[in-house]
Parts: C-alpha cells; sequence; structure tokens
C-alpha cells in the first residue's frame, strides 16, 4: 500500500520520534508500505516519521538504475557511532520535494540497530549509504537537511521554500 509522505513545512516532520518497543506485523507491514512507496517515488530512503508514524525506523536503497539489484536495508532503533572523516554530497528529500543542497557529513559511521525481528544489527557504511543513514536519523530527531546547512544557506533555502509553497 502506497503511504501519503509528509512534506515540508510540516510540523509533524520537526517532532522527535518514539523508540519501537514491539517488532510484530504492525511493524513489518509498516515497513513494506514505506519500501513501496519510497521506490514509487524514486526514492533512496525514507523515515518513518515522514508517512507520519512518529517511530524509530527507516529504510534505504542506495542502489541506482545501473546496478541491477536493490539492496534495502531497514533500520530500527538506530544508534550512530564511531564517525570519521568527512564527506559532502548534494541532498535531496521526499518530503523536501524539488529542493537540493550540498551538506556536510560524516564519511564513515558505525551504526547499532534493530532488523525488523528484534534482532541486533551492527553495520558499518561509508560513502553515500553513511550519509543517506545520517540523513535519515536526524528525521527520527525532527532534523531536516536544510537545517544542517550554514546559516547563510539555510536562510536561503527557507526563502526559496517559503516562495515554493505559496506559489
Ligand atoms: C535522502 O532522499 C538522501 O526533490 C533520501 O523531486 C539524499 O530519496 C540520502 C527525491 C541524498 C542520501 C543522499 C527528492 C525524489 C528523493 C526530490 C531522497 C525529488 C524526487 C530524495
Ligand atoms: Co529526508
Amino acid at each position: 500500500m502506497l503511504l501519503e509522505i509528509l512534506t515540508y513545512p510540516n510540523p509533524e516532520l520537526l517532532k522527535v520520534s518514539a523508540p519501537v518497543t514491539s517488532f510484530d506485523q504492525n511493524l513489518h507491514t509498516l515497513l513494506d508500505n514505506m519500501s513501496e512507496t519510497m521506490y514509487e517515488a524514486n526514492g533512496i530512503g525514507l523515515a518513518a516519521p515522514q508517512v507520519g508514524q512518529k517511530i524509530r525506523a527507516f529504510i534505504v536503497d542506495i542502489a541506482t538504475e545501473e546496478d541491477d539489484e536493490k539492496r534495502l536495508y531497514e533500520f530500527v532503533n538506530p544508534v550512530i557511532s564511531e564517525g570519521s572523516g568527512s564527506i559532502t554530497f548534494e541532498e535531496g528529500c521526499l518530503s523536501v520535494p524539488g529542493f537540493s543542497e550540498e551538506v556536510k557529513r560524516k564519511e564513515h559511521i558505525r551504526v547499532d540497530f534493530f532488523d525488523r525481528f528484534g534482532k541486533p544489527q551492527i553495520l558499518e557504511a561509508s560513502g553515500l549509504l553513511a550519509v543517506a543513514i545520517q540523513h535519515e536519523n536526524d528525521h527520527l530527531d525532527g532534523v531536516l537537511f536544510v537545517d544542517r546547512l550554514s546559516p547563510i544557506r539555510k536562510r536561503m533555502a527557507k526563502k526559496k521554500l517559503s516562495k515554493a509553497v505559496t506559489l
């Protein structure tokens, strides 16, 4: 089932999400619907709060069209640690359609998380995958990539976005 993606400036996107407590069929159905919604929207990442569910879960699939197979990662109650290096990437967001800006993040990260069955997992990620995980993890804390810009570029971005919604 396709889900509705909340878009900027919806205040729900600015709230902090709560940890997942039961790894049940409800969670599995939500994750399945999220991946269907992400692929349909040509996204590479989607967090539960973007579809109105304020729980700490997100999905990422950075496979491009040239890549044959999909590699869907599901993260529940993730904790990012041991960040190193830095990488600048032009980011977009399904909740901020039609807008992109360069954001600087950690190049290498370690993520401790749970899979959909509640089994603890550890992933070491670099490059685009690390960028995507940090971007999606921010959604769980109500942070959008626009908030990661320098104060000047943030002001320019908000001005541009406020025009886009009123037009
Ligand atoms: C987050 O972003 C991300 O404006 C996922 O018109 C971004 O899937 C992770 C999208 C960059 C890593 C690097 C945005 C699709 C999708 C748009 C997305 C649009 C259509 C964004
Ligand atoms: Co996003």
